[in-house]
């Protein structure tokens, strides 16, 4: 009998700004039934899935921009998601904007939180490759979450679901084969991402035609290459005015996309992911134990 779980990735619309945390949560909720009721028993949200993608915009005011963080897990208005899990049996990763003290200071996280089928706290982890800049820079699409946002400092911890191992990454963090790599090392037999993705890429016009290409291109090669399944959800659409890219996607070990979504609207897309391929995988190629060679690849080649 072959070792599965079935994943959904709940990919959202836009989130406007004016958009109420309990309008938000709503969406979520909905989402969530759906995934449940097309047999989903795990499900992945976008990155910043209960607010607007803010750092598009330059922020000075410290209490706006908190009110874009949630500064407990569940708060009085995201309980309702975690109800949800427990009353259909479906757990979900979750991506939102950390509010933290820690080590006596105010700590300010890009977040995905793990969350059990009885709606209860798994596990954390926090976006390691924070992209863009903390000052508008001329010329270039206004990307601030170094501005808003700490570097994570939680690593990549992977943790059990149902007899499962599942790692979890944000938006910047997918393009980046060290991400997959060490899900990887770590254990990790799926990874559940999500991204918030701007269309436009003014600071690089060339590229601009290779925005979903490079989507789905780390994506593939990170799970192929790390023998991984990959649940990724974007938040897609127009929102605020700045258009989102979507093609959420279930990707298999192969390298495979299993599934992928259609619209740029709220749309849950399921797999039945089987986990025997993961060792058919590492039989065929990729049997870290027999053929990696860590202690080996750290010499540096005399300059030819
Ligand atoms: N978004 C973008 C991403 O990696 C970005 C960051 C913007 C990268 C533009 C490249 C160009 O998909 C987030 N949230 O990381």
């Amino acid at each position: 009998m072959a070792r599965c779980l079935t994943i959904a990735v709940c990919q959202t619309g836009p989130i406007q700004r004016r958009a109420t945390r309990a309008e938000t949560v709503g969406r979520l909720v909905h989402l969530l039934e759906k995934a449940a009721a097309a047999g989903a028993e795990i499900a992945v949200f976008p990155e910043m899935a209960l607010t607007t993608f803010f750092p598009r915009w330059r922020i000075d005011d410290q209490a706006e921009i908190d009110a874009f963080f949630e500064a407990s897990m569940p708060g009085p208005e995201t309980q309702r998601l975690y109800n949800a899990a427990a009353r259909l049996k479906v757990g979900f990763a979750l991506g939102y904007c950390e509010l933290t003290q820690e080590n006596d200071r105010t700590r300010h996280f890009n977040t995905m939180d793990l969350v059990g089928l009885d709606g209860a706290f798994i596990g954390r982890y926090r976006k390691m490759h924070v992209p863009g800049s903390s000052e508008p820079e001329a010329g270039t699409t206004t990307h601030l979450e170094r501005r808003y946002f700490e570097p994570g400092n939680l690593g990549f911890p992977v943790f059990d679901y149902r007899g499962v191992r599942v790692g979890l990454a944000i938006c910047n963090d997918r393009r980046w084969p060290e991400t997959y790599r060490m899900l990887c090392l770590n254990g990790a037999e799926v990874a559940l991402l999500g991204y918030n993705t701007p269309l436009l890429l003014d600071e690089a016009p060339a590229l601009a035609h290779l925005r979903m290409f490079h989507n789905h291109l780390p994506m593939q090669a990170g799970a192929y290459q790390n023998t991984l399944w990959i649940g990724a959800a974007a938040k897609a659409g127009l929102e605020d005015g700045q258009a989102l890219i979507g093609g959420s996607c279930i990707i298999a070990p192969t390298g495979e996309i299993a599934a992928q979504a259609m619209s740029l609207d709220d749309e849950v897309i399921v797999h039945r992911a089987d986990l025997d391929l993961i060792e058919v995988c590492r039989k065929v190629n990729f049997n870290f134990a027999l053929y990696r060679r860590p202690d080996q690849y750290g010499r540096i080649s005399e300059p030819v």
